[in-house]
Parts: structure tokens; C-alpha cells; sequence
């Protein structure tokens, strides 16, 4: 496929100022007529010919000014129509398609999820509705006007405000006109018909406009929408007092639907979801449910400003508004809730996703140089490496200035389409730095890395802390990096040692050369360093501390995100050792179950949420990322389930009594809050340390929880636990499961996840018969992603089994659904992303997989572009 590169950006020969859209809906025969004003843009190219993008579109008609076209003026096909001598003055074009939404299983453009017509128009789904310049540079004013079958599809929405409705004379027929009047790119338009409920509240903004917020579900699930509809009105009022931002429309609709490529989609006035971050009840969504609804109807909403009111001004440039977005949506959810857990959440999070996908075949900057289909490119790395990127900016510069810089950002490029060099360039104007440097961040991939050593001087009384940075495939004369690292010296015996260098400012040493040293004078003992407090940058940090200095920090460090890393660092170590078969770290391990002990007494009950962190082990993918290469799945498997056990051995009359404190009061009403789910964390994190290393009592809890819960997260915990220990409860725990939720299908999704992540030898064939399930279809990205995805990300040791039937069931699903929804296919295939890194055997196996998908004739574009960078 052709490759687009950012060197290449030109502006449009043509601009469209005003789009007048007629869409009659139709199960199969939709006909869209779009008027386009258009004219030559002055710093396009003059006489260029008019070349409109499509895709699978059906011409039926086109006139310039009135006229119909001559045929031999103008060519048209499925992905193209061009103008060959596009007039050099204003000048109009009607174009007529005709579209199958039915028919439309690829979820991009105008389709239908259960009958509901809706559209998803990012990256490039608006050419398949009409013939038009589909690039995020051309920025045109919308009206509407959506006709459907009355009983089919009584709401009708668009973007923007509405401006009338009535019925067709003489039909079955009504309609709806929308008009936008903030010109957008065709990536944010969108429509929606259908029978839906409606749960709605009124917003004053800060500037007096009076809002009305809607959000509009199935029919019947209008008692779910509740909590979205809570969070956008707190989501309105957060961008008001965090960043100035007002709503600028006179509505603000939030639509679910169950069919849905990604998570949601900012359309201007109307964001689009998938129900599963909508939808919201005690019996049905979890904890992660709600915190994630919470997450993402901020995110979208963000984005009116951050995205809608300030675009990109070509898709290189798509961290401008999501890793962005995500910094901003990071910044409500800490909030709302503790903000050290929730950084802790981040940070697991980047590590899960981006880390490894910067460490190997898909890796990329943040701001991509090439892509051959942009689908492929809205990855971890865009959205949270770049929002990383977003906040060591506000670490370097300081609350106020990053503030300031931001208010000037949103006033300059208001109404335009910009780029990551118009966002730094808003930072220089107000704090009157030169950011070249910094911008760095977002040209190169790879995870740097910093090493650490620190040394002391007892005679001198000073420590000395030696930093150098290096970048992986990174050559010599690469530029380095700035690094802001806040840190501080914490007293081995406890008290805080308030040592001075002078280049520590407000506790950030800014590390921008590839090595420096820091030197602290009049320190009075031997002090562990805390490096990176809160992670304050998205690197890999290489420094020699022991499990003792490790345990100091977990103890004593005053920033509760190095407290956990300290805890995470030291239950690598453990299982590191034994998967390379170092000596056994018999006594290391008991300290370890000592010093959680110590904390759980003295802090458990005092920050329930924060202590199911600390009791959380690094993730079987965080060994694996930690060991590098020829990584063996089952010997890190098998390192993490010692560790959970000997935690759940040694704390296990601790934990037991922490269950029963944490229980709530029969009665009490269900609250998601951060409180109550932290709570509920704790509880749920002792009972899987206390199932580790007691099958029979862990049985028997996870049993009696799941009778006695009121909550979803109660009950899926204990399936969860009862799903790691094979036999008769676990299986008939199951059927209860899915007898219960038969009609529920985003329930069915966890019951569906939490069997397909069963480290057994039978479970590639569970998940085989699971596919034939009723309630499993191929159709629905969220059925996919929670049966098939789910393995292929958080089953380590199935996935890849020595065998190569996990990699064998996920090709076969990849090549199966790429005829039907490549986009989500492709997404699938990421994860076959680290196979260079695995032992000889499984990398074999992995490639072989690899290569027969690559091999399968007349693959789509997405799957064959994560085919040819995974081999490459
Ligand atoms: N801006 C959106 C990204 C997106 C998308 C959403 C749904 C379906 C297909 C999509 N392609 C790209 C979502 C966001 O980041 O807010
Ligand atoms: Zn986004």
C-alpha cells in the first residue's frame, strides 16, 4: 500500500466552506445528497484538478453550480471523484450516493448496531458516505437534514444544535435538521436514527449558557445511563475550573451503541459509544466499569476543546489531541479520585501496553513519520506516551506557567487545524523557553533508559547521585534527551533528609545532557535516593538498590507512588531470580512478606485502595518486560504463582481478618465511589493471595462471595479467584454465571474474559467451543475483544503455548474477521508484537503464524501493514 508521509504535507488545493447534507435513511438504500460550497484555497496549488476522496461508494448524481456534469469533465469510482479542471472561483457540487448501512460490518462511515443507524466518521469513515475532502485540514460549517421511517428511527440527531423537525406530507416518514455552526473536520461529523431512551439534566456553563445534556440508550436500559450522565455534567464542570473551557453548543448528546470499533468518538455535539462506557448498574458493572465510564466520557467530552474547537492539522499530528486529551482525562480522574492510586493505575497501564509495544516491531514516535493506514497508529504510544509527554512538560515549566501556556494554546489555534509545533510554540510565548529540545520527545521511539548510582561520602557528608541516559538503537551523535526526574533522599532509619543541591529545583533535577552528576552536601547518614517520584518521566530506570534500601522506601518515602515502586521493584527482583535460576532468594522473600505485613497493620484500613496496589504483583507481561528476551511464559508464570503463594502463606491470618473488616454492613447501599471500590479492591486482592496458597479456603470464599454479593464486582472477583482453581465449584460457578446473565451481553463479556484467561492446557479449546456460544458473534468487537483478545493479552502461557495452538486460534480469528472488520482484525494481531523476545521454540511458532496470515491472499490494508512491520 502507498505509504503517507508527514514530509509530504501539502495544504488542499480546495477548500469547502459550507456542507449541506440530506441523508434518507434506509436499512439498504440510504441516499445522501451533499451541497458543498467550495473554492480554490489561496495557499493550495492554482488549476489543480478537484480530487474528492470515497470509498465504496455509489455515485448517483452530480451537478456543479446547478449543472449536471459533462461526463467527460469529471471521473468517479468507488474511491475517488475527480474534478479534471476544478473552477478557479466559489463555486457549488451536489453529489448523490447511495449507501447499504445493513451491509456495513467494517463499523466505519454510516452503519447499523441493532437496528440504530450511527456513524463513526475517524480517520477517514466520512468519504464512505459521500465524495469529499476527508483530510482534518478542511474545516467546514454542517447543516443536516436526517429523514427516516418514523416508527424505525423516531430520534434523529446530529451535530450541533437542533433547528427544526416535523413530519414528511403524505409518509411514514419524519425528519430532523441539525446545524453546527463551528466549522469542523469531516472526521467529527456524525448522525444517529433510532429507537432510544432518553435520561437528560440541564448545565448552566460558566458563561450562562443554558446546556442540555442527554444521553440515550437501547430501549429499557434508560436505568444504566445515570452514572454517564452524572459524569459529563461533572466532566463540563471540571474543564470549566481546571482549564477555563467552556461548552459552546446549546446541547450535548451522548449515544450507546453495542457495536463499536473503539471505545468513543468526540463528534461534535454528539459523541458516539460503545455501550460498555456507558452503560452503568451495581448487578452489571464492575468497579473498572464505572472508573472506566467515568475516564471516557471525560475523555470525549475533553476533546471538544482539546481536538474539536483545536484539530489536527493532518493525522501525524494525532497525539495533539490525544495524548493531550488523555493528560487532561488523567487529570479529572485523579480528581475525582485519589491521585496517587490513580497515578499507580497510569503507570501499570503504560507499562502493560506502550512499553512493550516501544520495544518492538510496532514501535514508532509519538508523532509518526509514515504510516500506509492510519487506523493502525491510534496506539498506546500516541495516546499515553503522549500524554507523558504533556505532563513532564508541566513538571519543567511548572503548574502556572502550563496553565498559562495552555489558555494561549486553545486562544491561538481556536478554529484551526495545528500541529505539535504550534502547541510547544504556545509554551515558549509564556514562559519564554526555548522547548527544541524537550520537543524531541516526540520524534524518536523507544523507551529510554537512565542509569542510576549513588554514593556516598561519609567524611565529606555528601552523596552523590550519576545519571546517565541512553536510548535504545539510538546512535551516538543522538541528541539526548530532557528528563525531568523529581526525587529526593530518604533516611534509612525514617526521617526525611532535606539534603540541598542546588540544581534540584522544587524537587526536579532536569537530566538534559547523557550524563551528569548531582552532588547533595550535609548529609548526615547514608540516605536511599527516591528517583522519579510519581514516574515524572516515561523511562526505564537502572539503579542498584537492594531489597533493604527497597523496603526503606515502601516504608518511609513521603511520594506514595515511589512507595509502591518500591514494592513492585522488590517482587521483581523475586521473581526475576527464580525465573533465571539464580540463587533462591529464600530469606528475600520472607522479608518481603514481612514488610507487607508491617504495612498492612499500619496501613490496610487507612487507604484500603492505595494497600490493594501494594499487594497487587507485577503482572506476568511486567517480568516478561523486565527479563527482555528469550522469555519463557511458563517459567514466569510459575515464578508469579510461588510469590502469590508464599504472600499468601505468610499474610494469610492478616488478610482473613482484613476480609471481615472490610466487609460492608448487610444493607449498606451500593456507592461506586473511590472510597467503597477501594475498599472492595482490598478485600478482593486478599482473597486471590488467600486462594494462591489455600485452594480449599479460597474455594469456599470465593463460593460464599459469590452467593452473598450485591455488586458486580463482588461476584466477578470471586469467579475470578475460583476461575485459577480447576474442579467442580469452578465450573458450576460458571453455568450459574451465564444462566443468570443470559440476556445481558456486556456481562457475558467478562464471563467470556474470565475464561479465556484460565492458564490451563484446555483452555485454547474452551475458547473454541465458546465461539459456537449463542451469544458469541464474530460481528461485535466487544464479543471478539473479550474472548479472543482477552487470550492473546492476559494469557501469557496459553497464547503462547510451546505448541503453537494459542498463536494458531488467534491467526485463524484474525483472518476470519478481516473480510468483515479489518480494523479490529488488525488490532487483534498487535499482539503477536513481542514474538522476537520469546525463547527460541515459541518464536518459531509465532512466526510461523505470523507469516500465514501474511501469506493469505487479498488481505485488507490494516492486517497486511501489522503483518509486514511485525516481520520486518
Ligand atoms: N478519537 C477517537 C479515535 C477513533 C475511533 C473511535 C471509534 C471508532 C473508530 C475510531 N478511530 C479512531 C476516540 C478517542 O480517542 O477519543
Ligand atoms: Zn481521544
Amino acid at each position: 500500500p502507498p505509504t503517507v508521509r508527514l514530509e509530504d504535507y501539502r495544504p488542499s488545493d480546495h477548500l469547502i466552506d459550507r456542507v449541506e447534507l440530506d441523508v434518507r435513511l434506509d436499512p439498504h438504500d440510504t441516499r445522501v445528497s451533499a451541497t458543498l460550497a467550495l473554492r480554490p484555497n489561496p495557499a493550495g496549488r492554482a488549476h489543480a484538478p478537484l480530487v474528492l476522496d470515497g470509498d465504496d461508494l455509489t455515485l448517483l448524481g452530480l451537478e456543479l453550480d446547478g449543472q449536471a456534469l459533462a461526463p467527460d469533465t469529471f471521473r468517479a469510482d468507488a474511491s475517488s471523484l475527480t474534478l479534471h479542471a476544478g473552477p478557479q472561483r466559489p463555486f457549488t457540487l451536489r453529489i448523490e450516493t447511495r449507501l447499504d448501512p445493513t451491509a456495513n460490518t467494517r463499523l466505519m462511515g454510516l452503519y447499523r448496531s441493532n437496528g440504530v443507524y450511527c456513524t463513526q466518521c475517524e480517520a477517514d469513515g466520512f468519504r464512505r458516505i459521500t465524495y469529499f475532502l476527508d483530510r482534518p485540514d478542511v474545516l467546514s460549517v454542517y447543516t443536516t437534514r436526517i429523514e427516516a421511517e418514523r416508527a424505525a428511527a423516531p430520534v434523529l440527531l446530529g451535530n450541533g444544535n437542533p433547528v427544526e423537525a416535523g413530519a414528511v406530507a403524505g409518509t411514514d416518514r419524519h425528519y430532523a435538521v441539525w446545524h453546527d455552526p463551528l466549522p469542523k473536520p469531516a472526521y467529527l461529523f456524525a448522525l444517529v436514527g433510532g429507537r432510544l431512551d432518553r435520561v437528560a439534566k440541564g448545565f448552566t456553563t460558566m458563561e450562562g449558557r443554558a446546556v442540555e445534556i442527554a444521553v440515550y440508550v437501547e430501549p429499557g436500559k434508560d436505568d444504566r445511563a445515570a452514572y454517564a450522565l452524572d459524569a459529563v455534567e461533572r466532566s463540563m464542570a471540571w474543564d470549566e475550573r481546571a482549564f477555563g473551557r467552556a461548552y459552546d453548543l446549546d446541547v450535548f448528546n451522548v449515544v450507546a451503541v453495542s457495536d463499536f470499533n473503539m471505545g468513543a468518538m468526540e463528534n461534535k455535539g454528539l459523541n458516539i459509544f460503545n455501550d460498555k462506557f456507558v452503560l452503568a448498574s451495581p448487578d452489571t458493572a464492575t468497579d473498572t466499569d464505572y472508573a472506566a465510564i467515568e475516564a471516557i466520557i471525560a475523555h470525549e467530552y475533553f476533546h471538544n476543546w482539546s481536538g474539536n474547537r483545536v484539530t489536527c492539522r493532518d493525522w501525524f499530528q494525532l497525539c495533539l489531541k490525544e495524548g493531550l486529551t488523555v493528560f487532561r482525562d488523567q487529570e479529572f480522574s485523579s480528581d475525582m479520585r485519589s491521585r496517587a492510586v490513580h497515578r499507580i493505575a497510569e503507570v501499570r497501564n503504560l507499562r502493560a501496553r506502550q512499553f512493550p509495544e516501544d520495544a518492538g516491531p510496532l514501535a514508532h514516535p509519538v508523532r509518526p513519520k509514515r504510516y500506509a493506514e492510519i487506523n493502525n497508529f491510534y496506539t498506546a504510544t500516541v495516546y499515553e506516551k503522549g500524554a507523558e509527554i504533556v505532563r513532564m512538560l508541566r513538571t519543567l515549566i511548572g503548574e502556572t506557567a502550563f496553565r498559562a501556556g495552555m489558555d494561549r494554546y486553545f486562544a491561538d489555534n481556536d478554529g484551526t487545524a495545528a500541529t505539535v509545533e504550534d502547541f510547544l510554540k504556545a509554551f515558549e510565548a509564556v514562559t519564554g523557553r526555548d522547548l527544541a529540545r524537550f520537543a524531541e520527545w516526540y520524534e524518536r521511539p523507544g523507551t529510554p533508559r537512565v542509569a542510576v548510582s549513588g554514593s556516598y561520602d561519609a567524611a565529606a557528608k555528601t552523596y552523590r547521585l550519576a545519571f546517565r541516559q541512553t536510548r535504545p538503537g539510538a546512535g551516538a551523535d543522538a541528541p539526548p534527551l530532557v528528563i525531568p526526574i523529581r526525587l529526593g533522599l530518604v533516611g534509612t532509619d525514617g526521617p526525611l533528609i532535606d539534603a540541598a543541591s542546588g540544581r534540584v529545583e522544587d524537587g526536579v533535577f532536569v537530566l538534559d545532557s547523557a550524563e551528569d552528576t548531582l552532588i547533595f552536601e550535609n548529609v548526615a547518614a547514608e540516605p536511599v535516593p527516591s528517583l522519579f517520584r510519581g514516574f515524572s518521566a516515561p523511562v526505564r530506570v537502572e539503579s542498584a538498590l537492594d531489597a533493604a534500601a527497597r523496603l526503606t522506601l515502601l516504608r518511609h518515602d513521603p511520594d506514595s507512588f515511589n512507595r509502591w515502586e518500591a514494592a513492585q521493584r522488590v517482587a521483581l527482583g523475586l521473581m526475576t531470580a527464580q525465573v533465571r535460576g539464580d540463587a533462591p532468594e529464600e530469606a528475600g522473600a520472607d522479608d518481603f512478606v514481612a514488610a507487607l505485613g508491617v504495612f498492612l497493620d499500619g496501613e490496610a484500613l487507612r487507604d484500603p485502595a492505595f494497600a490493594a496496589q501494594i499487594l497487587a504483583l507485577p503482572s506476568e507481561g511486567d517480568v516478561a518486560d523486565e527479563i527482555g528476551t528469550e522469555i519463557d511464559p511458563d517459567a514466569i508464570a510459575s515464578a508469579r504463582r510461588d510469590l502469590r503463594r508464599r504472600l499468601g502463606a505468610g499474610l494469610r491470618a492478616r488478610l482473613l481478618t482484613l476480609r471481615e473488616e472490610l466487609a460492608e454492613p448487610a444493607g449498606t447501599p451500593f456507592s461506586p465511589d473511590a472510597s467503597a471500590a477501594g475498599r472492595r479492591a482490598l478485600r478482593n486482592a486478599a482473597l486471590d493471595l488467600i486462594a494462591a496458597a489455600d485452594a480449599e479456603t479460597g474455594t469456599a470464599l470465593a463460593q460464599a462471595q459469590i452467593a452473598a454479593a450485591t455488586n458486580m464486582t463482588d461476584r466477578l472477583a470471586g469467579l475470578a479467584a475460583l476461575a485459577l482453581l480447576p474442579g467442580e465449584a469452578r465450573e458450576a460457578a460458571l453455568t450459574a454465571f451465564a444462566e443468570r446473565y443470559a440476556d445481558e451481553p456486556l456481562v457475558l463479556d467478562k464471563w467470556f474474559a474470565i475464561q479465556a484467561m484460565i492458564p490451563e492446557d484446555g483452555t485454547v479449546a474452551r475458547i473454541r467451543r465458546l465461539q459456537g456460544h449463542p451469544a458469541f458473534a464474530m460481528t461485535n468487537p466487544n464479543r471478539v475483544r473479550s474472548l479472543v483478545g482477552s487470550f492473546s493479552l492476559a494469557n501469557p502461557t496459553q497464547f503462547n503455548r510451546a505448541d503453537g495452538a494459542g498463536y494458531a486460534l488467534v491467526a485463524e480469528t484474525v483472518l476470519a474477521l478481516d473480510g468483515t472488520n479489518p480494523q479490529v482484525a488488525a488490532r487483534l494481531m498487535t499482539a503477536f508484537g513481542p514474538w522476537r523476545r520469546l525463547e527460541p521454540g515459541r518464536r518459531a511458532q509465532a512466526e510461523s503464524a505470523l507469516r500465514r496470515i501474511v501469506a493469505t491472499q487479498g488481505l485488507s490494508r490494516d492486517v497486511a501493514d501489522i503483518g509486514t512491520r511485525s516481520l520486518a
